[in-house]
């Protein structure tokens, strides 16, 4: 066979074809999980699982990111959710020691959005930082 003047052997091109077809696949091959974030809400706040301490804490997304929000209730007698209305990404309430999530994509351009909980969003509120 003869490309561009050169002969090349029908192996080299078909080497050469299917190392196109791997590297056109590689994306969807090594597309990563969604980033999870765990929350978990008692006394009416959400708290990040590992910052016990911080309620309604300011939650750092990277843009354009995938995002799975797990919520765990650990509000004894109460109902409760997570969303962000500007995103179109809500949870169903949960009863006491429910666990869910939700996955969604983080916006493109760096911004702040809202997340609350829609029962509570008086108290319950913080704010998602896209960067
Ligand atoms: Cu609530």
């Amino acid at each position: 066979m003869s490309i561009f003047g050169r002969t090349v052997s029908g192996r080299a091109v078909a080497a050469l074809a299917l190392l196109m077809v791997v590297v056109a696949l590689l994306p969807a091959l090594s597309s990563a999980p969604p980033r999870e974030v765990t929350l978990v809400v008692r006394g009416m706040a959400f708290y990040l699982k590992d910052d016990p301490l911080t309620p309604n804490p300011t939650l750092d997304l990277r843009a354009g990111e995938r995002v799975r929000i797990v919520l765990e209730n650990r509000d004894r007698g109460m109902t409760h959710d997570f969303a962000v209305p500007a995103l179109d990404a809500a949870l169903e309430p949960l009863s006491w020691s429910e666990i869910d999530a939700v996955v969604f994509d983080v916006p493109d351009a760096p911004g702040t959005y809202e997340y609350v909980c829609r029962p509570h969003r008086l108290m319950m509120r913080g704010t998602i930082r896209v960067f």
